[in-house]
């Protein structure tokens, strides 16, 4: 199984782009293509229809050895054999979704990760003392993908990276064209939804991203 603290590109499956019938392809080119943490977001969809899905999923990227993140519903996470959960800052606690997440046997599986949407470096800080495992920062650009959460920009990514040692994924809007201005910026590990769901040859685009990502 890949590592978080290795992992420069996260991918989500987000069904605002993907149809639900495509998920094993999508998952499928995703892997091939390097994403090496991936999401399921399915916004508004109930938490049969979810766990469905995941159980789809979840074989494939096991094969893989890429970790598995359920957005929003931590109680999956041990029904579908994921590695963890994802919460954002109106969602539960990282504490809350990690007792949900939580395996029965102790020490018989890893714990589960728990990761959660930060918007600023104050939400940055408070998460990983909070104990998260990661964060997502941003949306750095407007994006359609988290329409009505306004962008914050490119210039608190160097400060972030000073302040807080747990793995940050930069978030929001980026694409394989924005890529070297965010990592000029300080970006070390990306997540890019609507860029690899539209992209016409999925595996192809994140090779490309991999590849910046250095
Ligand atoms: N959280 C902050 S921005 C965002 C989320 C889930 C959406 C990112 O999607 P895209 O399409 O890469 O801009
Ligand atoms: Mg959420």
């Amino acid at each position: 199984m890949n590592t978080l603290s290795a992992a420069r590109l996260y991918g989500i499956i987000d069904l605002g782009y993907a149809q639900p019938e495509n998920v094993e392809r999508i998952a499928e080119q995703m892997c091939e293509g390097g994403v090496q943490i991936l999401q399921l977001r399915a916004k508004g969809h109930d938490e049969h229809f979810i766990e469905e899905l995941a159980n789809r999923i979840q074989p494939i990227l096991a094969a893989a050895g890429v970790p598995f993140i359920i957005n929003d519903h931590p109680e999956l996470v041990p029904s579908v054999g994921a590695e963890g959960a994802h919460v954002g800052q109106d969602d539960l606690t990282v504490s809350d979704a990690r007792w949900r997440a939580g395996r029965a046997l102790a020490g018989e599986v890893p714990l589960p990760l728990i990761g959660k949407s930060t918007h600023s470096i104050e939400q940055a800080v408070a998460a990983a003392e909070a104990g998260a495992d990661y964060i997502g920062f941003g949306p750095l650009f407007p994006t359609p993908t988290k329409a009505g959460r306004p962008a914050i920009g490119l210039a608190d990514i160097a400060r972030v990276h000073e302040l807080v040692k747990i793995p940050i994924f930069c978030i929001g809007g980026i694409k394989l064209q924005n890529l070297p201005e965010v990592l000029a910026a300080g970006a070390r590990r990306v997540v890019i939804v609507s860029g690899i769901l539209q992209a016409p040859d999925i595996a192809a685009y994140c090779r490309e991203v991999r590849a910046a990502l250095g």
